[in-house]
């Protein structure tokens, strides 16, 4: 790390103790997030914001590092992009929200951080204590109106620490351990609320760039567990591995793929909101838990939240059931009583990797088991494909299917290196995608208006690649689209947005039709609470902020239109969107 070179004034009010050099508490909280690894600041702005605002025009005259501080003009988008920022790198980035309201519209995205264990640096202004005669006092009436007794409860149970800055000389203290627990086996949000006073004050300018005060924990599985549960896998002759949230990075997604292709173990990615493993691999065993989990003896969870759904998969009494992933006992929720014989608690790539290793020793042994398995299973993961394949491709009579969206999307992108999100979008099953990092899907806490400012944070991340958001009308909608627009075109992000448009929540009236199938409302020509027609024309929506826009309502049609799309991001670098008409 480089010292900073700070042009730090000398004068009565900078002066600190003894006339060390200083700088405001906002400006060394900015700097700090920088030497923690911070590179961006999603931040929407208020009356709280003048020592953030005067902190980085202080940082910018004064060559302090700071972070891009970057204007989100909603903070679902911001959240989401942070959200989609460590998706793409794995690096915690920064929000910075306006008081408590700013933070109240923080929280959907900071239940989904948290569900997903997604690190991210929250904060918001608090609204000052003082009344008058004091530097950042309240100067107009929302100083009074947005005062709350207890800010940080609003979002405290999706953080996994909070903290009110007291004194300017916290600032970096702070910071550090902000990022450190945030990043920290399993990772989430944390929040600090500002008070505009402390951050007015000037805090020592020594130490800014010091490498931070403490490390993040990462924690690996227990040696013990992990040989039992090698000895498990190996002894088994009917083992599954059912991942739900990817193989934690490129080389835990390399190791899956030798692990399930040399042990012939199927994997089924059930509401996977990650690819675990190639759609197309031989061992990738579809996406439906049956009839893999009523046949199998022992069972490998790679960070499943909720692995299967109880009510309809059973394992069997005697199958041995073990658990991979941060915390495999997702203490954070009150109800989740999937068996657990064995957990292996730790990062997941190295924690799957340490698996394969343990593995190698009993594969001897295991080899005729293996024999026994490896082509009927193959044969079986095959047929699954080609079925979900041919049903994608099936009669469109009736209109445009998701699963029709999917087929035409994977050959659009075939042989480039793009990411695709989906959120009530495209299904997996039908898509040929092969990479880590290639698919997700909305976080399991399901809080709507994720994919599109995910998508940007990715893009933001990785200019070069292709990010393709796909979405329901009604997801659309949640995401606040004139601000991501406004976003892509501000900060240049040529994202491909597909919106999957079939003029309804679809999923609430499927769920309804779930358990009334026979009841009134599934009588009823239009479902209550369900409809939304007439939906706008999302086309104008985008082109409002100039994007490439077209809408599709014949299915034939679909893949030039894509292909039309993509060839409009490549050449221009501004962002594309399609509308496709899709059948209720
Ligand atoms: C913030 C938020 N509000 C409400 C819901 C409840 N909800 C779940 S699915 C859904 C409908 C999604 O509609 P759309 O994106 O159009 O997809 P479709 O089901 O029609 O394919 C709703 C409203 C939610 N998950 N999140
Ligand atoms: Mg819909």
């Amino acid at each position: 790390m480089g010292v900073i070179a700070l042009d730090v004034r000398m004068n009565d009010h900078d002066a600190g103790p003894g006339g060390a050099a200083t700088v405001t508490a906002g400006a060394a909280l900015l700097a700090r997030m920088k030497a923690v690894g911070v590179d961006y600041i999603f931040a929407n702005s208020g009356t709280d914001f003048p020592p953030i605002i005067e902190g980085l025009a202080e940082a910018a005259a004064s060559g302090i590092p700071v972070p891009t501080a970057i204007t989100i003009p909603h903070e679902t988008a911001a959240m989401g992009m942070a959200h989609g920022y460590y998706l793409a790198t794995g690096k915690a980035q920064a929000v910075m929200a306006h008081t408590n309201v700013g933070l109240a519209n923080c929280a959907i995205g900071a239940i989904n951080a948290a569900t997903e264990q997604i690190p991210v640096l929250l904060f918001s202004g608090r609204t000052p204590v003082t009344e008058k005669d004091r530097f950042g006092c309240r100067t107009v009436p929302i100083g009074w109106g947005q005062e709350m007794r207890d800010q940080a409860a609003l979002i405290r149970e999706a953080s996994k620490w909070d903290y009110e800055l007291r004194f300017p000389e916290q600032a970096l203290e702070v910071v550090d351990r902000a990022h450190a627990i945030a990043t920290s086996t399993p990772c989430g949000p944390v929040y600090v609320s500002l008070p505009r006073e402390v951050l007015c004050q000037p805090c020592t300018a020594d130490g800014l760039d010091a490498p931070p005060l403490m490390t993040a924990v990462r924690t690996a599985p227990d040696a013990s567990a992990l040989a039992q549960a090698a000895r498990i896998l190996a002894q088994a002759k009917r083992p599954v591995i059912f991942a739900q949230r990817g193989a934690g990075s490129a080389e835990g997604f390399a190791a899956l793929s030798r692990l399930a292709g040399d042990w012939a173990i199927p994997v089924v990615q059930y509401w996977a909101v990650q690819l675990a493993i190639a759609t197309d691999h031989a061992m990738a065993a579809g996406v439906d838990p049956e009839p893999w989990i009523s046949e199998a003896d022992a069972i490998l969870v790679i960070d499943g939240l909720a692995p299967w759904s109880p009510q309809v998969h059973r394992p069997r009494p005697a199958c041995q059931i073990i658990h991979l992933g941060g915390d495999p006992l997702y203490a954070r929720f009150p109800v989740r009583n999937f068996r657990v014989d064995i957990a292996l608690a730790g990062e997941v790539a190295a924690s799957i990797i340490a698996l394969e290793a343990a593995m190698r020793d009993a594969r001897g042994e295991a080899e005729p088991r293996i024999e026994a398995r490896a082509g009927e299973i193959r044969a079986r993961a095959a047929q699954m494909r080609r079925d979900a394949l041919e049903a994608a491709a099936g009669p469109r009579a009736a209109g445009i299917t998701k699963e029709w969206v999917s087929l035409c999307l994977s050959e659009a992108i075939a042989g480039r290196s793009a990411t695709v999100l989906s959120e009530l979008g495209c299904p997996l099953a039908p898509m040929t995608l092969r990479d880590h990092g290639s698919w997700y899907q909305e976080p399991h806490s399901g809080g709507l208006g994720w994919s599109f400012p995910a998508a940007l944070g990715m893009q933001l991340a990785d200019p070069g690649r292709l990010v393709v958001a796909t979405m329901g009308d009604g997801s659309y909608m949640f995401a606040n689209p004139v601000a991501c627009h406004q976003i892509a075109e501000a900060a240049g992000l040529p994202v491909l947005i597909l919106v999957l448009n079939n003029r309804e929540w679809g999923a609430v009236r499927q769920s309804v039709l779930g358990i009334y199938p026979n009841g009134h409302a599934a009588r009823c020509n239009v479902m209550p609470l369900t409809s939304l027609a007439p939906t706008p024309d999302f086309t104008k929506v985008a082109e409002a902020s100039r994007a490439w826009a077209r809408r599709v309502d014949d299915g034939d049609q679909l893949g030039g239109v894509l292909r039309e799309a993509i060839g409009h991001i490549d050449r221009y670098r501004t962002q594309a969107l399609v509308e496709i008409a899709i059948r209720q």
